[in-house]
C-alpha cells in the first residue's frame, strides 16, 4: 500500500496538526523540525503551540507509536513541508526555509517518493524547490525534466485552516492541488485522501501557489476598503458601524468590518508576494497592503486626540494624571495569539510615550509577555473601567461586547472595533 510513512518537515501551526491527523489515521508519521525543545515537547506526547484539542490528538498518536519527532530527516513515502516563508526588506519572499527543507531531505529521497510544498509561497517557489532537490539528487529525475516519468512527484498543496478551528478545517476544507504534473496531482491527492473529507481539486503548482495569494489577498483589500470607510466617515462625522450595517441590507454588498489594522501571520504577508513578483501590475493590492499597515498609526492619533479633549475638559490635570487603559491585545477576537497583533503594537506605543499610567485588558492571557512588563500593566475589566481616564477598545473579544456600556459612557473612548459605538 502507498503512503505506509509520511514525514511532515517543520512542526508549526500546520505541520504539526497535519502531522497528528495523518497519525490519527494510523499512518506512521515522522516529524522534523529544527528546533530541539520542539521535537522533545512532541515526543513526550506534549505540544508547543495553542491550538484546540491538539494536545490530545498528539498525545494519542505519540503514545500508541504513530507520530516521532526527530530533528534528522529519515527515509518516507511522502514528505511535507510546512516551513515559514516570511518576508525580508522590501517586502521580498524569504524562500530560505524551503530551501534548508529541500535540502535537508535531499539525502533521503529515493524513487516513487512525493514532496509537497504545504508553505504559503510566491508563485514560481514549487519549481524552485524542485530545482533545488534536483541539483543535490542528480541521480533521480524531476518532473521539471521527466515530466510523467519522473521518479519523484513534486506538488504545492497550500493549506488554508483558520487559526483556532485548525483540527476541523484540516479535514473538512476542500483541498487544492497543484502537482508539476498530472501524475504529480494524482499522487498528492491520494495521500491527502486519508483524511480530508472536503473535496481534493486538481490544479496545476502555478495556480495552486497564486491561489493561497488571492484569497488573503481577497480579504486583505476588503478589510483594507472597510478600514478606510472608517476613516472617511470619521471625518465626516458618520458612525461607520451603523453605515456598514445599512449597506450590507442590499443583496449584494457584504463589507467586512473596520478594526486597527490587519494582524496574523497570513494576511498582511501573503499580498505581497503577489506584489513582488508583478510590482507594476498589483496597485490595488499594494494599496490595501498600505491602507491596513497605516491605521494603527491612525488610532494612535485618535488615542492623542482623546488624551488633549479629556485635558480641556479637566483643566486641573496634566497628562501624567491621565489613566489610558487598552482593552484587547490578540491579533483577533478570542484567540491568545499576540504575535503580528495592531493591537499590541498600538499599546505598546502608548506605553512608552503617554507619561501616565497605561493598563492593559487581555481576558484570554495570564500574564504579559516578559518584553512588555515594565510599564505596562495587566488588569481586568472592571478594574481598567474604574482606573481608567480613556478606554482603547483594539480587539472585539466577547467578554467585551458583554460588558456594561453605561459604565463606559462617562469615559473618552477610542472605539476601533464598534464594541460601543455600533449599539
Ligand atoms: N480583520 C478585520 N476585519 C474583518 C476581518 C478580519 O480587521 O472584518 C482582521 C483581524 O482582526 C485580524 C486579521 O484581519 O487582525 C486577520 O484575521 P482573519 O480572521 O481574517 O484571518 P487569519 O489570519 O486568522 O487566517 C487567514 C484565513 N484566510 C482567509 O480567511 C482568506 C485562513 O483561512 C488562512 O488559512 C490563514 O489566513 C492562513 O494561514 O493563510
Amino acid at each position: 500500500m502507498p503512503f505506509q510513512t509520511i514525514s511532515v518537515i517543520g512542526l508549526g501551526y500546520i505541520g504539526l496538526p497535519t502531522a497528528a491527523v495523518f497519525a490519527s489515521r494510523k499512518k506512521r508519521v515522522i516529524g522534523v523540525d529544527v528546533n530541539q525543545k520542539a521535537v522533545d515537547t512532541i515526543n513526550r506526547g506534549e505540544i508547543h503551540i495553542v491550538e484546540p484539542d491538539l494536545d490530545m490528538v498528539v498525545h494519542a498518536a505519540v503514545t500508541e507509536g504513530y507520530l516521532r519527532a526527530t530533528t534528522i530527516p529519515e527515509a518516507a513515502d511522502a514528505f511535507l513541508i510546512a516551513v515559514p516563508t516570511p518576508f525580508k526588506d522590501g517586502h521580498e519572499p524569504d524562500l530560505d526555509y524551503i530551501e534548508s527543507a529541500s535540502k535537508a531531505i535531499a539525502p533521503v529521497l529515493k524513487k516513487g517518493d512525493l514532496v509537497i510544498l504545504e508553505s504559503t509561497s510566491p508563485v514560481g517557489a514549487t519549481e524552485q524547490m524542485s530545482a533545488w532537490l534536483a541539483e543535490a539528487r542528480p541521480d533521480l529525475s524531476f518532473p521539471q525534466t521527466h515530466s510523467e516519468d519522473s521518479d519523484v512527484r513534486i506538488a504545492h498543496c497550500p493549506e488554508r485552516v483558520l487559526p483556532g478551528h485548525v483540527l476541523r478545517e484540516l479535514v473538512q476544507n476542500d483541498r487544492v492541488i497543484g502537482g508539476m504534473t498530472p501524475k504529480c496531482s494524482a499522487a498528492a491527492a491520494a495521500l491527502y485522501k486519508i483524511f480530508v473529507e472536503g473535496e481534493c481539486v486538481i490544479t496545476n503548482a502555478r495556480t495552486a501557489e497564486m491561489c493561497k495569494l488571492t484569497e488573503n489577498s481577497f480579504r486583505d483589500v476588503n478589510i483594507a476598503f472597510a478600514n478606510e470607510l472608517s476613516i472617511i466617515c470619521d471625518k465626516l462625522d458618520i458612525n461607520v458601524w451603523e453605515l456598514i450595517r445599512l449597506a450590507n441590507r442590499h443583496p449584494r454588498v457584504n463589507i467586512l468590518q473596520p478594526g486597527p489594522g490587519v494582524g496574523g501571520h497570513c494576511i498582511a504577508v501573503d499580498p505581497w508576494f503577489i506584489v513582488s513578483k508583478t510590482p507594476e501590475e498589483a496597485r490595488l493590492i499594494r494599496t490595501a497592503r498600505e491602507v491596513n499597515d497605516s491605521k494603527p498609526e491612525w488610532v494612535l492619533n485618535k488615542v492623542k486626540l482623546a488624551v488633549a479633549e479629556f485635558l480641556q475638559a479637566n483643566p486641573e490635570k496634566t497628562a501624567k494624571d491621565v489613566t489610558i487603559a487598552c482593552f484587547g491585545l490578540a491579533f483577533k477576537p478570542d484567540i491568545d495569539d499576540l504575535r503580528e497583533s495592531p493591537a499590541l503594537a498600538i499599546t505598546q506605543q502608548i506605553a512608552a510615550s503617554h507619561p501616565g499610567p497605561v493598563v492593559a485588558v487581555e481576558p484570554n492571557i495570564e500574564e504579559l509577555p516578559g518584553k512588555l512588563t515594565g510599564k505596562l500593566n495587566l488588569t481586568n475589566i472592571e478594574a481598567a473601567q474604574a482606573e481608567a481616564d480613556v478606554i482603547v477598545l483594539l480587539v472585539d473579544h466577547k467578554e467585551f461586547r458583554t460588558m456594561s456600556k453605561t459604565a463606559l459612557s462617562q469615559k473618552a473612548l477610542v472605539d476601533t472595533r464598534g464594541v460601543i459605538e455600533s449599539c
